[in-house]
């Protein structure tokens, strides 16, 4: 064969193995995978979605070197039930329990039930999760001064380091593994209620001079770090944390996690409790913001992204390392304090060009940013295929050649291909879950069934002129057409009867 032509066929051979071929680089090496998963951050946050108001440079770079969807969706308009969906593969409305939990609630993966980091393991991945949880740990009655188990480590998990819940929950303290990090024995023991005063630490309820913003009700329990939290605890002192340096603490767990494993395949759930109220970024980034605390927080989450990225860069993992980004739910503007944040917007669409937010069911609520970085595959470009978070178990189990078991990540389909850019068809049908309704979108269709309380109430306290802030106004059944109403205001029922009868048909299958 001469020269040309066999360069000419190795060429082919390589273009054929990248197309189709197993997911793994020239040298055999199946990739890092990294997910960024952040908290009530919006669609309209991040300036790569088109916020003026606040920069973020580091993602809009990862965007710009990857893909950015326009479409893509976590599973619910809150918290634990996406990552429920996004750890076991499975819409969290076939479980029950799948509802935020409080902070002292039991596992809700219990160890059995497969997630994304087991499947990984078994093919040869080291695994760890780093930041907020939120997915109940131990069987209940928590003894938080021992061992405290089943977490993460007994579902897959090779290292966590952990918030429990929230950062607006008890209790206020790090979790290494199995233990409450940098617990003194000279602390008084650590107790946790969420239905009684425990202790004689200040509360919100009894000391509201003592907290840097006021709170609501519900988040008037222990103050820690001048902030009043939901729930009350008592003891561990020398272990609480501080939101002002949590970053950083994510951060160095991050890079060292990173580091003792960049000789082998890794995955890393990095999971921020950026922007999730209260809000208390360091003041460095405070400093940044021109909207106040909130985008005060998207620049230290923003950073953080970064610094994670450097890290990949700086050990040259980046080529060989899919880098993803996402959110747990949309956003919300008023959630329990009094922090200034409706004052601050200045303009500023959290929500983006979407109606509604966190806990509702409108595409605020679950229409997200989705980025995806893999140097050494994504072709640079944005996608507008329909995604949902529910399928990053199968596709990246596939990118990592991992087999899923038989009966796991039931609703998880592989979208591998979408993901990475090589069509830009996602998928058909996904279903919204917000608190007591479920929707469903196919193509640009959008169907919310008529129900009794569609969820509109948890963000009653917000300002009118809160642009996630939507009027409880209907109980009736609506169909969007997203094509030409993406602020679906539009309701088109009544000229729609057929595809509405038709969507209606469909939510009920899919959800059976
Ligand atoms: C709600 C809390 C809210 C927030 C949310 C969880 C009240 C009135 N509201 O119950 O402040 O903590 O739970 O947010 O208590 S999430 O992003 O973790 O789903
Ligand atoms: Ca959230």
């Amino acid at each position: 064969m001469r020269m040309a032509s066999r360069i000419a066929v190795i060429g082919l051979a390589l273009v054929g193995f990248v197309a189709c071929g197993p997911r793994v680089d020239a040298a055999g090496r199946q990739p890092n995978i990294v997910i960024i998963y952040t908290d009530d951050v919006g669609y309209g946050d991040l300036s790569c979605y088109g916020a003026t108001r606040v920069k973020t440079p580091h993602l809009d770079a990862l965007a710009a070197a990857g893909l950015r969807f326009t479409d893509a969706h976590a599973t619910a308009a809150t918290c634990t039930p996406s990552r429920y969906s996004l750890l076991t593969g499975e819409y969290a409305f076939r479980n029950p329990r799948a509802q935020i939990l409080a902070g002292d609630a039991p596992a809700l993966i219990q160890p059995g039930k497969e997630t994304i980091a087991a499947t990984l393991q078994r093919a040869g991945y080291k695994t760890a999760v780093v930041g907020k949880w939120h997915l109940g740990l131990g069987n209940g009655n928590v003894d938080w001064n021992k061992d405290v188990k089943p977490g993460p480590l007994e579902i897959g998990f090779d290292y966590s380091y952990l918030m429990p819940a929230t950062n607006d929950r008890v209790p206020c303290v790090y979790l290494d593994g199995h233990r409450v990090d940098n617990l003194s024995p000279d602390d008084e023991p650590i107790v946790v209620s969420y239905h009684k005063k425990v202790g004689d630490l200040p509360t919100g309820h009894s000391h509201p001079h003592l907290l840097r913003y006021a709170a609501d009700g519900q988040h008037s329990g222990t103050i820690i770090n001048r902030i009043s939290r939901i729930g009350y605890m008592d003891g561990g002192e020398s272990a609480w944390w501080t939101d002002e340096t949590m970053i950083d603490v994510w951060v160095e767990k991050s890079h060292a996690f990173i580091e003792a494993n960049k000789d082998r395949p890794f995955f890393l759930f990095f999971s921020l409790h950026n922007i999730h109220a209260p809000l208390a970024p360091h003041e460095r980034f405070v400093k940044q913001s021109e909207i106040g605390l909130r985008g005060g927080s998207i620049i230290e989450m923003d950073w953080a992204a970064g610094q994670i990225v450097a890290k990949l860069d700086e050990l040259g993992l980046r080529e060989n390392t899919i880098v993803i980004f996402s959110s747990d739910n949309g956003p919300v503007v008023t959630d329990g304090y009094q922090d200034q944040v409706p004052a601050d917007l200045k303009g500023h669409r959290p929500n983006g060009p979407f109606r509604g937010g966190k806990y509702l069911p409108y595409e605020g609520g679950t229409r997200l940013p989705l980025i995806v970085s893999w140097p050494g595959r994504v072709k640079p470009g944005v996608s507008d295929a329909l995604m949902s978070q529910v399928d990053l178990f199968a596709s990246l189990a596939k990118a990592g050649g991992a087999t899923v078991p038989p009966g796991a990540a039931v609703d998880s389909k592989d979208m591998l291909g979408a993901l990475l850019g090589d069509t830009k068809q996602g998928r058909t049908v996904i279903i919204e879950q917000a608190p007591k309704v479920l929707s469903i979108r196919k193509g640009h269709w959008k169907y919310i069934p008529a129900g009794k309380r569609q969820g509109w109430a948890n963000n009653k306290h917000s300002h009118p002129d809160d642009p996630t802030y939507v009027e409880p106004v209907s109980e009736e059944a609506q169909l969007y057409d997203l094509s030409k109403d993406p602020g679906e205001v539009d309701n088109v029922i009544a000229k729609h009867p057929k595809v509405a009868a038709e969507m209606k048909a469909l939510l009920e299958k899919e959800t059976r």
